[in-house]
């Protein structure tokens, strides 16, 4: 790509709309998933230090209407509104609730995170996104969880703007789930703490995606864990 065309592309991909990730399955909006700062205006977190990065709740301490019956195994629909339009990662983290607490009422506060899908660009000319213009992604709940309460955190990153610090665009929510069905063998080696689990110079989140066009990507965060 001429150097002008990327500039051209990149001026194009900053002037579209920001997004949510407002329900699960066929939901209504934030009904299992707790409504987020941005409901109206869309827009990021970009301070990876910010509580906001854990689930960017308009009213910390209020919990979703709802909560989800989810079997282990199952893959459910996380849908973005309006749609995933800008480049970068897509990654969901679990978080179980602590006995005592429910899917309501837990805060997801402490070394409890453990990420669960990650995706990856194509690479080879421009990088290619996955989840670009995606309404909605799936993901499977993985079949060896410990039945109980969890919460679902959904995570894409915008890297249109990433080429400094503090440039990537992080659109996160969290849908309160309850899991049933599972063989309860899911030990999770990279618990991490949201927010602390990124630092704003992580090569995945401080890069210039255009130009010179990247022939490696490093996600952001820990590793996924398997069954
Ligand atoms: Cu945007």
């Amino acid at each position: 790509m001429k150097l002008s065309t990327a500039i051209a592309f990149l001026v194009a991909a900053v002037a579209e709309g920001h997004y949510t990730f407002p329900s699960v399955a066929n939901s209504q909006d934030w009904y299992y998933v707790r409504t987020t700062a941005n409901f109206q205006s869309n827009g990021p977190v970009t301070n990876v230090q910010s509580e906001d990065m854990r689930c960017y709740q308009r009213t910390p301490g209020t919990g979703a209407p709802g909560t989800l019956n989810v079997t282990a195994g199952q893959s459910i629909a996380y849908n973005a509104k309006a749609s995933i339009s800008h480049p970068g990662p897509m990654a969901f983290y679990i978080a179980k609730v602590p006995t005592g607490q429910t899917a309501a009422t837990f805060d997801g506060k402490g070394k409890v995170w453990s990420k669960i899908y990650q995706d990856h660009p194509k690479l080879g000319g421009t990088m290619t996104w996955p989840s670009q213009g995606a309404r909605s992604v799936n993901v499977q709940i993985p079949k060896c969880l410990q039945d109980g309460d969890y919460l679902l955190r959904a995570e894409h990153v915008g890297l249109h703007s990433a080429s400094s610090a503090g440039g990537a665009q992080f659109y996160i929510s969290c849908a309160q789930i309850t899991v049933s069905g599972g063989t309860g063998t899911y030990s999770p080696k990279n618990l991490v703490a949201i927010p602390g689990y990124l630092t704003a110079t992580d090569p995945g989140i401080m890069i210039n995606i255009y130009y010179p066009v990247p022939t490696s990507y490093t996600p952001p965060g820990p590793a996924v864990e398997t069954c």
